[in-house]
């Protein structure tokens, strides 16, 4: 059953999504129940597209509607982010704008307590190993939404194997086209098909 936050994701509501969300936070609900509250209106958005009852311009507004909700519940999600699991540095690969899912990894990853830098969309290789460089951070995870994205991944693992990058940084990737198989065939040294599960290996990675 949807919750009214569920449904203001889905209808891409900015007007109260904020409201709602402190709302439900200031009633005593757990900040893990809301954020999942918000997801599986992401969720359904993701539904909605594929049957063609959603277009872009729905996907977009839900995507910000998330963006804002977050705002307020990220400091109660984030009220364990020590830093002390480890350093973790994300980014969306070239030519590829969709960064909910990245967003998602990135905000459980902090309430798991690791320190998260986030570099953002559009990232090219040289983005990607100067920030590696900069930061020296335990795990870079890299995702891609788009199959004529994805093979941009490869060419970051290339560089920092050749800048040998590879003994402090470990490698996870993530999104919708990329598996295992193509981890394994591009030298990651670890595949998630979701956030828990990115969460879980990362920790894993970083020997927790
Ligand atoms: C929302 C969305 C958009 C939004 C993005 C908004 C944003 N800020 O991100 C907008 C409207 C901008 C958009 C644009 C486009 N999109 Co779009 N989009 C989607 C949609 C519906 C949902 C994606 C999403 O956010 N899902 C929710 C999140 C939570 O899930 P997720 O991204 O998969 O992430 C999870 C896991 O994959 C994993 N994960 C992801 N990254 C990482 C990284 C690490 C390190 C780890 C460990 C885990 C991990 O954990 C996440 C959380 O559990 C998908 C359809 C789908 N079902 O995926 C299409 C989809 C990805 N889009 C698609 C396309 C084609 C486009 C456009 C080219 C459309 C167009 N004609 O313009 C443009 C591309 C723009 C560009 N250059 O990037 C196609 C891609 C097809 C393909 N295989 O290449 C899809 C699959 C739709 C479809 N069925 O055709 N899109």
């Amino acid at each position: 059953m949807y919750t009214s936050i569920t449904e203001a994701i889905l209808d891409g509501n900015l007007y109260d999504i904020a409201e709602l969300v402190q709302s439900s936070l200031d009633s005593g609900n757990n900040p893990h129940e809301v954020f999942n509250a918000m997801n599986a209106g992401l969720k359904g958005c993701g539904e909605r597209f594929e049957e063609g009852e959603f277009f872009l311009c729905d996907l977009i507004m839900a995507g910000e509607a998330f963006t804002k909700g977050m705002k307020v519940l990220e400091p109660h999600l984030a009220d364990v982010s020590t830093g002390l699991a480890g350093k973790v540095l994300l980014g969306t690969v070239a030519g590829d704008v969709h960064d909910i899912g990245k967003n998602l990894v990135g905000f459980l990853l902090k309430s798991a307590g690791f320190e998260v830098i986030d570099i953002g969309r559009d990232n090219d290789t040289e983005s990607f190993v100067q920030a590696v460089k900069e930061h020296q951070p335990d795990v870079l995870g890299m995702s891609a939404l788009l199959t004529t994205t994805m093979l941009g991944m490869g060419d970051v693992i290339k560089t920092m194997d050749e800048e040998g990058l590879r003994e402090k940084t470990k490698l996870i990737i993530g999104g919708g086209p990329v598996s295992k198989r193509f981890a394994e065939q591009i030298g990651a040294d670890a595949y998630a098909s979701d956030a828990v599960e990115g969460v879980k290996k990362i920790k894993e990675l970083v020997g927790r």
